[in-house]
Protein backbone atom coordinates (compact mmCIF):
# COMPACT_ATOMS: atom_id res chain seq x y z
CA UNK A 1 0.00 0.00 0.00
CA UNK A 2 1.41 3.57 -1.04
CA UNK A 3 0.29 6.75 0.72
CA UNK A 4 1.06 9.76 -0.79
CA UNK A 5 1.31 12.87 1.31
CA UNK A 6 0.64 16.22 -0.21
CA UNK A 7 -0.40 19.59 1.00
CA UNK A 8 0.08 23.12 0.89
CA UNK A 9 3.40 24.63 1.33
CA UNK A 10 4.58 24.53 5.50
CA UNK A 11 1.46 23.09 5.70
CA UNK A 12 3.36 20.08 7.87
CA UNK A 13 3.59 17.40 5.34
CA UNK A 14 7.30 16.36 6.67
CA UNK A 15 6.61 16.58 10.04
CA UNK A 16 3.71 14.54 9.90
CA UNK A 17 5.44 11.74 7.26
CA UNK A 18 7.87 11.97 10.41
CA UNK A 19 5.66 11.21 12.57
CA UNK A 20 4.27 8.46 10.85
CA UNK A 21 7.49 6.91 9.87
CA UNK A 22 9.37 7.85 13.06
CA UNK A 23 11.70 9.57 10.48
CA UNK A 24 14.24 12.55 10.86
CA UNK A 25 13.81 14.53 7.12
CA UNK A 26 14.35 17.69 7.62
CA UNK A 27 11.74 20.32 8.20
CA UNK A 28 11.93 23.35 6.91
CA UNK A 29 10.70 26.89 7.54
CA UNK A 30 9.91 27.14 3.94
CA UNK A 31 10.90 25.56 0.96
CA UNK A 32 9.04 27.47 -1.53
CA UNK A 33 6.87 24.68 -2.95
CA UNK A 34 9.65 23.43 -4.42
CA UNK A 35 8.97 19.50 -5.75
CA UNK A 36 10.77 16.97 -3.49
CA UNK A 37 9.86 13.26 -2.48
CA UNK A 38 10.82 11.33 0.58
CA UNK A 39 10.15 7.66 1.00
CA UNK A 40 9.75 5.56 3.92
CA UNK A 41 8.42 1.99 4.46
CA UNK A 42 7.01 0.90 7.75
CA UNK A 43 5.76 -2.12 9.41
CA UNK A 44 1.60 -2.17 9.69
CA UNK A 45 1.21 -2.03 13.86
CA UNK A 46 -1.04 -4.84 14.25
CA UNK A 47 -1.21 -6.09 18.27
CA UNK A 48 -2.53 -9.17 16.43
CA UNK A 49 0.76 -10.57 14.93
CA UNK A 50 2.29 -9.56 17.97
CA UNK A 51 0.24 -11.90 20.16
CA UNK A 52 0.42 -14.78 17.37
CA UNK A 53 4.57 -14.50 17.31
CA UNK A 54 4.35 -14.91 21.21
CA UNK A 55 1.96 -17.74 20.83
CA UNK A 56 2.92 -19.94 17.95
CA UNK A 57 6.65 -19.96 19.39
CA UNK A 58 8.18 -19.39 15.94
CA UNK A 59 11.37 -17.63 15.60
CA UNK A 60 10.40 -14.27 12.95
CA UNK A 61 7.08 -11.78 12.62
CA UNK A 62 7.14 -10.22 9.72
CA UNK A 63 4.57 -7.40 9.46
CA UNK A 64 2.63 -5.98 6.59
CA UNK A 65 4.02 -2.49 4.65
CA UNK A 66 2.70 0.24 4.03
CA UNK A 67 5.04 3.18 2.02
CA UNK A 68 4.86 6.93 2.85
CA UNK A 69 5.78 9.40 0.31
CA UNK A 70 5.89 13.14 1.26
CA UNK A 71 5.67 15.24 -1.87
CA UNK A 72 6.43 18.66 -1.81
CA UNK A 73 5.72 20.84 -4.62
CA UNK A 74 1.96 21.55 -4.76
CA UNK A 75 1.11 25.01 -4.91
CA UNK A 76 -2.04 27.12 -5.45
CA UNK A 77 -2.48 27.78 -9.19
CA UNK A 78 -0.69 24.83 -9.93
CA UNK A 79 -3.35 22.31 -11.46
CA UNK A 80 -4.95 24.89 -13.71
CA UNK A 81 -2.37 24.50 -15.56
CA UNK A 82 -2.22 20.63 -15.08
CA UNK A 83 0.81 19.85 -12.90
CA UNK A 84 4.14 19.44 -13.57
CA UNK A 85 4.51 15.90 -15.35
CA UNK A 86 7.06 15.09 -12.01
CA UNK A 87 4.32 16.07 -9.56
CA UNK A 88 1.22 14.62 -11.24
CA UNK A 89 3.22 10.97 -11.24
CA UNK A 90 4.57 11.18 -7.63
CA UNK A 91 1.16 12.00 -6.80
CA UNK A 92 -0.62 9.47 -9.03
CA UNK A 93 1.49 6.29 -8.10
CA UNK A 94 -0.25 6.02 -4.48
CA UNK A 95 -3.11 3.91 -3.67
CA UNK A 96 -4.11 6.71 -1.44
CA UNK A 97 -3.77 10.19 -0.76
CA UNK A 98 -2.94 12.06 3.36
CA UNK A 99 -3.60 15.60 2.70
CA UNK A 100 -2.33 17.74 5.34
CA UNK A 101 -3.71 21.03 6.59
CA UNK A 102 -2.59 23.09 8.77
CA UNK A 103 -4.62 24.17 11.85
CA UNK A 104 -1.75 25.19 13.88
CA UNK A 105 -0.91 28.46 14.99
CA UNK A 106 2.48 29.47 15.19
CA UNK A 107 3.40 32.85 14.21
CA UNK A 108 6.99 31.62 13.21
CA UNK A 109 6.00 29.81 10.33
CA UNK A 110 4.23 32.30 8.47
CA UNK A 111 1.29 31.16 5.98
CA UNK A 112 0.85 32.81 2.59
CA UNK A 113 -2.71 33.80 3.03
CA UNK A 114 -1.77 35.44 6.06
CA UNK A 115 -3.75 33.83 8.71
CA UNK A 116 -4.53 30.06 9.54
CA UNK A 117 -7.69 28.55 7.96
CA UNK A 118 -8.24 24.96 7.59
CA UNK A 119 -11.52 24.78 5.50
CA UNK A 120 -10.19 27.21 3.08
CA UNK A 121 -6.75 25.34 2.80
CA UNK A 122 -8.71 21.87 2.21
CA UNK A 123 -10.73 24.07 -0.53
CA UNK A 124 -8.13 25.20 -2.86
CA UNK A 125 -5.73 21.72 -2.52
CA UNK A 126 -9.29 20.12 -3.77
CA UNK A 127 -9.56 22.65 -6.34
CA UNK A 128 -6.30 22.13 -7.48
CA UNK A 129 -6.95 18.21 -7.67
CA UNK A 130 -10.20 18.78 -9.61
CA UNK A 131 -8.74 21.26 -12.03
CA UNK A 132 -5.69 18.93 -12.64
CA UNK A 133 -8.28 16.28 -13.35
CA UNK A 134 -9.97 18.97 -16.00
CA UNK A 135 -6.68 19.33 -17.56
CA UNK A 136 -6.65 15.67 -18.38
CA UNK A 137 -10.17 15.63 -19.90
CA UNK A 138 -9.73 18.41 -21.76
CA UNK A 139 -6.34 17.10 -23.44
CA UNK A 140 -8.35 13.83 -23.81
CA UNK A 141 -11.35 15.17 -25.70
CA UNK A 142 -9.22 17.60 -27.96
CA UNK A 143 -7.71 14.16 -28.90
CA UNK A 144 -10.83 12.30 -29.52
CA UNK A 145 -11.92 14.60 -31.41
CA UNK A 146 -9.09 15.30 -33.51
CA UNK A 147 -8.90 11.80 -34.15
CA UNK A 148 -12.83 11.63 -35.48
CA UNK A 149 -11.91 14.29 -37.97
CA UNK A 150 -10.16 11.62 -39.83
CA UNK A 151 -11.60 10.18 -42.85
CA UNK A 152 -11.19 7.26 -43.31
CA UNK A 153 -11.83 5.89 -39.53
CA UNK A 154 -13.42 2.55 -39.29
CA UNK A 155 -16.70 2.62 -38.56
CA UNK A 156 -16.42 0.76 -34.98
CA UNK A 157 -13.31 3.14 -33.49
CA UNK A 158 -15.68 5.97 -34.18
CA UNK A 159 -18.41 4.51 -32.18
CA UNK A 160 -15.63 3.80 -29.39
CA UNK A 161 -14.58 7.21 -29.48
CA UNK A 162 -17.98 8.91 -29.16
CA UNK A 163 -18.85 6.60 -26.02
CA UNK A 164 -15.74 7.60 -24.42
CA UNK A 165 -16.09 11.19 -25.34
CA UNK A 166 -19.82 10.81 -24.23
CA UNK A 167 -18.40 9.43 -21.19
CA UNK A 168 -15.85 11.87 -20.65
CA UNK A 169 -18.10 14.63 -20.84
CA UNK A 170 -19.85 13.37 -17.78
CA UNK A 171 -16.52 13.39 -16.01
CA UNK A 172 -15.96 17.12 -16.78
CA UNK A 173 -19.60 18.22 -16.13
CA UNK A 174 -19.01 15.87 -12.19
CA UNK A 175 -16.22 18.28 -12.16
CA UNK A 176 -17.32 21.72 -13.22
CA UNK A 177 -20.15 21.38 -10.70
CA UNK A 178 -17.59 21.05 -8.10
CA UNK A 179 -17.24 17.33 -7.04
CA UNK A 180 -14.31 15.62 -6.78
CA UNK A 181 -14.19 12.52 -8.89
CA UNK A 182 -13.72 10.28 -5.92
CA UNK A 183 -17.80 10.52 -5.35
CA UNK A 184 -18.38 8.99 -8.37
CA UNK A 185 -20.34 5.81 -8.45
CA UNK A 186 -18.34 4.11 -11.04
CA UNK A 187 -19.71 0.75 -12.87
CA UNK A 188 -16.37 -1.87 -13.24
CA UNK A 189 -16.68 -0.92 -16.80
CA UNK A 190 -15.91 2.62 -15.75
CA UNK A 191 -13.52 1.93 -13.57
CA UNK A 192 -11.46 0.31 -15.96
CA UNK A 193 -11.58 3.09 -18.37
CA UNK A 194 -10.37 5.92 -15.55
CA UNK A 195 -7.47 3.74 -14.66
CA UNK A 196 -5.81 4.96 -17.63
CA UNK A 197 -5.42 8.25 -16.54
CA UNK A 198 -3.85 9.68 -13.94
CA UNK A 199 -6.34 11.22 -11.95
CA UNK A 200 -6.14 12.84 -8.71
CA UNK A 201 -9.47 13.70 -7.52
CA UNK A 202 -10.46 9.91 -7.70
CA UNK A 203 -8.19 8.68 -4.96
CA UNK A 204 -9.45 8.21 -1.61
CA UNK A 205 -8.54 10.51 0.57
CA UNK A 206 -7.22 10.92 3.90
CA UNK A 207 -7.51 14.50 5.71
CA UNK A 208 -4.87 14.77 8.32
CA UNK A 209 -5.51 18.22 10.14
CA UNK A 210 -2.37 19.04 11.81
CA UNK A 211 -2.85 20.47 15.26
CA UNK A 212 -0.41 22.24 17.79
CA UNK A 213 1.43 20.77 20.70
CA UNK A 214 -1.58 22.28 23.01
CA UNK A 215 -4.25 23.51 21.01
CA UNK A 216 -8.28 22.17 21.59
CA UNK A 217 -9.51 19.80 18.55
CA UNK A 218 -10.73 21.77 15.97
CA UNK A 219 -14.50 20.89 14.20
CA UNK A 220 -14.43 18.13 11.95
CA UNK A 221 -17.78 18.75 10.50
CA UNK A 222 -17.17 20.94 7.29
CA UNK A 223 -14.99 18.06 6.26
CA UNK A 224 -16.78 15.23 6.39
CA UNK A 225 -16.88 14.69 2.82
CA UNK A 226 -18.43 11.66 1.22
CA UNK A 227 -17.96 8.03 1.60
CA UNK A 228 -14.34 7.53 0.01
CA UNK A 229 -12.79 10.24 2.29
CA UNK A 230 -12.18 10.51 6.00
CA UNK A 231 -10.48 12.95 8.38
CA UNK A 232 -8.80 12.90 11.39
CA UNK A 233 -6.39 15.39 13.35
CA UNK A 234 -2.65 14.72 14.66
CA UNK A 235 -0.33 16.57 16.72
CA UNK A 236 2.14 16.74 13.97
CA UNK A 237 5.12 18.66 15.66
CA UNK A 238 4.64 16.88 19.09
CA UNK A 239 4.32 13.53 17.84
CA UNK A 240 7.09 13.48 15.13
CA UNK A 241 9.31 14.59 18.69
CA UNK A 242 7.42 11.64 20.64
CA UNK A 243 7.99 8.82 17.65
CA UNK A 244 12.11 9.04 17.72
CA UNK A 245 12.47 9.55 21.60
CA UNK A 246 13.04 6.11 23.75
CA UNK A 247 9.54 4.35 25.05
CA UNK A 248 10.04 5.02 28.54
CA UNK A 249 10.39 9.20 28.26
CA UNK A 250 7.84 9.37 25.43
CA UNK A 251 5.38 7.16 27.34
CA UNK A 252 6.26 10.26 29.90
CA UNK A 253 5.57 12.99 27.93
CA UNK A 254 2.46 11.59 26.27
CA UNK A 255 0.38 11.01 29.84
CA UNK A 256 1.45 14.63 30.09
CA UNK A 257 -0.53 15.63 27.00
CA UNK A 258 -3.28 13.55 27.89
CA UNK A 259 -2.16 11.24 24.02
CA UNK A 260 -3.03 7.27 24.52
CA UNK A 261 -0.95 6.04 21.38
CA UNK A 262 0.67 7.72 18.99
CA UNK A 263 -1.25 8.19 15.86
CA UNK A 264 0.52 5.82 13.42
CA UNK A 265 -1.38 2.46 14.00
CA UNK A 266 -4.93 5.02 13.91
CA UNK A 267 -3.70 6.52 10.56
CA UNK A 268 -2.96 3.31 9.00
CA UNK A 269 -6.04 1.98 9.78
CA UNK A 270 -8.67 4.34 8.65
CA UNK A 271 -6.16 4.42 5.00
CA UNK A 272 -7.06 0.54 5.33
CA UNK A 273 -11.10 1.09 6.02
CA UNK A 274 -10.68 3.97 3.16
CA UNK A 275 -8.88 1.29 0.52
CA UNK A 276 -11.01 -1.83 1.67
CA UNK A 277 -8.19 -3.70 2.98
CA UNK A 278 -8.18 -6.21 5.31
CA UNK A 279 -5.36 -8.48 7.06
CA UNK A 280 -4.46 -11.86 7.20
CA UNK A 281 -1.56 -14.15 8.50
CA UNK A 282 0.17 -17.61 7.71
CA UNK A 283 2.75 -18.86 9.67
CA UNK A 284 5.66 -21.38 9.29
CA UNK A 285 8.22 -22.87 11.44
CA UNK A 286 10.23 -20.01 10.42
CA UNK A 287 7.50 -17.34 10.80
CA UNK A 288 4.37 -15.64 11.17
CA UNK A 289 3.43 -13.28 8.67
CA UNK A 290 0.94 -10.80 7.86
CA UNK A 291 -0.63 -9.94 4.46
CA UNK A 292 -2.68 -6.88 3.16
CA UNK A 293 -5.64 -8.00 0.83
CA UNK A 294 -8.96 -6.04 -0.88
CA UNK A 295 -12.10 -6.37 1.30
CA UNK A 296 -13.54 -9.05 -0.94
CA UNK A 297 -10.36 -10.64 -1.62
CA UNK A 298 -10.86 -14.80 -1.63
CA UNK A 299 -8.90 -17.67 -0.08
CA UNK A 300 -7.71 -18.52 -4.16
CA UNK A 301 -6.47 -14.28 -4.06
CA UNK A 302 -5.15 -14.73 -0.39
CA UNK A 303 -3.25 -17.11 -1.59
CA UNK A 304 -1.78 -15.61 -4.97
CA UNK A 305 -0.61 -12.75 -2.40
CA UNK A 306 1.74 -14.98 -1.22
CA UNK A 307 3.09 -16.49 -4.21
CA UNK A 308 1.41 -17.45 -7.59
CA UNK A 309 2.82 -20.78 -7.59
CA UNK A 310 0.97 -21.36 -4.35
CA UNK A 311 -2.25 -20.25 -6.28
CA UNK A 312 -1.73 -22.40 -9.93
CA UNK A 313 -1.42 -25.32 -7.25
CA UNK A 314 -4.50 -24.30 -4.40
CA UNK A 315 -6.07 -27.19 -2.86
CA UNK A 316 -7.52 -26.18 0.12
CA UNK A 317 -7.23 -23.50 3.13
CA UNK A 318 -7.00 -24.46 6.44
CA UNK A 319 -8.16 -21.66 8.47
CA UNK A 320 -8.80 -20.50 12.33
CA UNK A 321 -9.73 -17.28 12.87
CA UNK A 322 -7.03 -15.45 15.34
CA UNK A 323 -9.75 -14.45 17.78
CA UNK A 324 -10.64 -18.38 17.49
CA UNK A 325 -7.45 -19.26 18.23
CA UNK A 326 -7.03 -16.74 21.48
CA UNK A 327 -10.12 -18.61 22.78
CA UNK A 328 -8.88 -21.74 22.34
CA UNK A 329 -4.93 -20.87 23.58
CA UNK A 330 -3.42 -23.57 21.61
CA UNK A 331 -3.73 -24.84 17.95
CA UNK A 332 -3.85 -28.12 19.06
CA UNK A 333 -6.96 -27.27 21.62
CA UNK A 334 -8.75 -25.24 18.68
CA UNK A 335 -8.39 -28.53 16.41
CA UNK A 336 -10.09 -30.54 19.50
CA UNK A 337 -12.61 -28.16 19.45
CA UNK A 338 -13.03 -28.19 15.76
CA UNK A 339 -12.35 -25.03 14.86
CA UNK A 340 -9.85 -25.34 12.10
CA UNK A 341 -11.91 -25.37 9.19
CA UNK A 342 -10.61 -26.60 5.18
CA UNK A 343 -11.94 -23.53 3.10
CA UNK A 344 -11.94 -24.24 -1.17
CA UNK A 345 -10.82 -21.26 -3.18
CA UNK A 346 -13.95 -19.34 -3.55
CA UNK A 347 -14.16 -18.53 0.32
CA UNK A 348 -13.99 -14.81 1.10
CA UNK A 349 -11.46 -14.35 3.72
CA UNK A 350 -12.16 -12.79 6.83
CA UNK A 351 -10.00 -10.06 8.44
CA UNK A 352 -7.98 -11.58 11.01
CA UNK A 353 -7.77 -15.25 9.32
CA UNK A 354 -5.27 -17.74 9.53
CA UNK A 355 -4.47 -19.12 6.58
CA UNK A 356 -2.69 -22.63 5.86
CA UNK A 357 -2.48 -23.26 2.16
CA UNK A 358 -2.40 -26.50 1.09
CA UNK A 359 -1.55 -26.90 -2.65
CA UNK A 360 0.00 -29.03 -5.59
CA UNK A 361 3.90 -28.22 -6.07
CA UNK A 362 3.22 -30.18 -9.36
CA UNK A 363 0.38 -27.66 -10.37
CA UNK A 364 1.84 -25.14 -8.84
CA UNK A 365 5.31 -25.18 -10.90
CA UNK A 366 5.50 -23.48 -14.09
CA UNK A 367 5.52 -25.53 -17.07
CA UNK A 368 8.72 -27.65 -18.62
CA UNK A 369 11.55 -24.75 -19.94
CA UNK A 370 11.89 -26.05 -23.66
CA UNK A 371 15.84 -26.59 -24.42
N1 LIG B 1 4.12 25.09 16.04
C1 LIG B 1 4.03 24.09 15.17
N2 LIG B 1 4.82 24.13 14.11
C2 LIG B 1 4.72 23.13 13.22
C3 LIG B 1 3.80 22.07 13.38
N3 LIG B 1 3.92 21.24 12.32
C4 LIG B 1 4.87 21.80 11.53
N4 LIG B 1 5.36 22.92 12.08
C5 LIG B 1 6.42 23.80 11.54
O1 LIG B 1 6.01 24.30 10.30
C6 LIG B 1 7.13 24.40 9.41
C7 LIG B 1 6.81 23.64 8.14
O2 LIG B 1 6.70 22.27 8.45
P1 LIG B 1 7.08 21.17 7.39
O3 LIG B 1 6.76 19.85 8.00
O4 LIG B 1 8.44 21.38 6.87
O5 LIG B 1 6.01 21.52 6.28
P2 LIG B 1 5.93 20.96 4.79
O6 LIG B 1 4.50 20.93 4.44
O7 LIG B 1 6.71 19.72 4.66
O8 LIG B 1 6.63 22.16 4.01
P3 LIG B 1 7.19 22.13 2.49
O9 LIG B 1 7.84 20.80 2.28
O10 LIG B 1 8.14 23.28 2.47
O11 LIG B 1 6.02 22.37 1.61
C8 LIG B 1 8.32 23.83 10.17
O12 LIG B 1 9.03 24.91 10.70
C9 LIG B 1 7.68 23.01 11.25
O13 LIG B 1 8.49 22.92 12.39
C10 LIG B 1 2.98 22.06 14.55
O14 LIG B 1 2.16 21.15 14.77
N5 LIG B 1 3.14 23.11 15.39
MG1 LIG C 1 8.36 19.23 3.42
Amino acid sequence: MKIGIIGLPSSGKTTVFNALTRGTAETAGFAGGRFEVHTAVVDVPDPRLEWLHAHLGVPRRVHAQVTYNDIAGLERGAGGRGFSGALLNAISANDALLLVVRAFEDPRVPHVDGTVDPVRDYQAVEAELMLNDLALIERRLERIADELRRQNLPRARRGELEEERAFMGELRAHLEAGRPLRLLDLAPDEEKRVRHFAFLSLKPLLIVLNVGDEQPEPDLTPFHVGPRAAVTTLRGRLEAELAVMPPEEAAEFMAAYGLEALSLGRVIRLNYELLGLKTFFTFNEKEVRAWTVPERATALEAAGAIHSDIARGFIRAEVIHVDDLRAAGSLAEARRRGLVRLEGKDYVVRDGDILTVRFNVERGRPGPTPR
